[in-house]
C-alpha cells in the first residue's frame, strides 16, 4: 500500500484486510475465537501460554526468579503460542484471555483454576502469592506499583507506536516515526534520570517493576529491539544502560529469556519448558541435533 496523497477518512471505517505490514494477516477488528482448539495442560501448578516477546519475557523471568529464590510452588509448564499463526484465537486460549494476547496463564492451585492475563496483572499476582519481588514497606511498595503501571501504560508507545512504524509498517513514514521516536526518547530519559539516583526502579531492591521495564526498555538499550539502538542513540542513557546490564547478568533473567523463544540462536531457544532440566537438554539445537542423528 503506497500512500501518495494525504488520507481523507471515509464517514465509516471499513476493514481492509490487505492493509499491509508484518502483522496484516493476523490483525482483525473483532474479538473472539476463530477456531476450536483446547489448550494443552502439564503437571505443574502454573500453566503458561506465551512467546518470548518482551511481554512474554516479563513473566518467564519472574517465574525463573521465584524458582531461583526457592519458591518451588512456582513450577510451571510453558507452552508455545505462535501468534503469527493465530494460536491466540483458538477457543481454549480465548477462554483464558478474551483479549487474545500472550502472555496468558492459569493457576491450578485454586479451585476452580484462576485465569490470568495482562503481563502486569500476572506479575502482581505472582508477587502477592509468593510475597516476593515487591517491597512491603509503604513507600517502596507504592513506587513499585507506580513504575509497574508506568511500564504498562508507556510500552504501547514503544511497541505499537515506534516499533510498528520503524520496523514493521510496509513503508517508512516520517510523521509517525518522528512522533513516536520523540516519545520513546522522552521515556528513556525518564528512566535514565530515575536510575541516576536509584539502584532499582522501586529503590534499593530488585522488583517486578524492574522485570517489567527491563523486558522492554532494558532490551531496547541492549540493542535487542527493532534494530533501533543507533537511531535512538541508546548509549547516551548511561544510567539506564548500566541498570540494564546488571539485570541482564542475572541467571534467572538469562533463563527467562530462553523460554518460549522460537527465533534467533537455536541454543537459546527453549520453545517449551516443563522442567528445570529442560534448559540443559531441550534447547532447539539439541532437539534438532537429536532428530538428525
Ligand atoms: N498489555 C498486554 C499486551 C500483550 C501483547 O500485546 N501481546 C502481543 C505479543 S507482545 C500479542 O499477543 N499479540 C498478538 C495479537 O495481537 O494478535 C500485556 O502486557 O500482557
Amino acid at each position: 500500500m503506497t500512500q501518495t496523497a494525504p488520507y481523507t477518512p471515509p464517514p465509516i471505517w471499513k476493514w481492509d484486510a490487505e492493509s499491509g505490514g508484518k502483522f496484516a494477516k493476523i490483525n482483525r477488528p473483532i474479538a473472539g475465537a476463530t477456531h476450536d482448539k483446547p489448550l494443552q495442560k502439564g503437571k505443574h501448578p502454573f500453566q503458561l501460554y506465551s512467546l518470548a516477546t518482551p511481554n512474554g519475557v516479563k513473566v518467564t523471568v519472574m517465574l525463573e526468579e521465584l524458582l531461583a529464590a526457592g519458591h518451588t510452588g512456582a513450577e510451571y509448564d510453558a507452552w508455545l503460542v505462535d501468534i503469527s499463526q493465530g494460536d491466540q484465537f483458538g477457543s481454549g486460549f480465548v477462554a483464558l484471555n478474551p483479549n487474545s494476547k500472550i502472555p496468558t496463564m492459569a493457576d491450578h492451585t485454586t479451585t476452580p483454576p484462576t485465569r490470568l492475563f495482562e503481563s502486569g496483572s500476572i506479575l502482581l499476582y505472582l508477587a502477592e502469592k509468593f510475597d516476593a519481588f515487591m517491597p512491603t514497606e509503604h513507600y517502596a511498595r507504592t513506587e513499585c506499583l507506580n513504575w509497574l503501571f508506568w511500564q504498562m501504560g508507556s510500552a504501547p508507545y514503544l511497541g505499537g507506536g515506534f516499533g510498528h512504524f520503524y520496523a514493521y509498517a510496509p513503508e517508512k513514514w516520517q510523521y509517525p516515526i518522528d512522533r513516536f521516536a520523540m516519545e520513546v526518547k522522552r521515556q528513556l530519559d525518564v528512566l535514565d534520570r530515575h536510575l541516576a539516583s536509584h539502584p532499582y526502579m522501586a529503590g534499593d531492591d530488585y522488583s517486578i517493576a524492574d522485570m517489567a521495564i527491563w523486558a522492554w526498555y532494558g532490551q531496547l538499550v541492549l540493542a535487542r529491539l527493532y534494530d533501533a539502538a543507533e537511531f535512538l542513540d541508546v548509549t547516551s542513557y548511561a544510567h539506564l544502560l548500566k541498570w540494564a546490564e546488571k539485570i541482564d547478568a542475572r541467571p534467572a533473567v538469562k533463563r527467562g529469556r530462553m523460554v518460549n523463544r522460537a527465533f534467533g540462536d537455536l541454543q537459546y531457544q527453549l520453545r517449551e519448558r516443563h522442567a528445570a532440566g529442560d534448559f540443559d537438554t531441550k534447547t532447539q539445537d539439541k532437539i534438532e541435533a537429536a532428530g538428525q542423528a
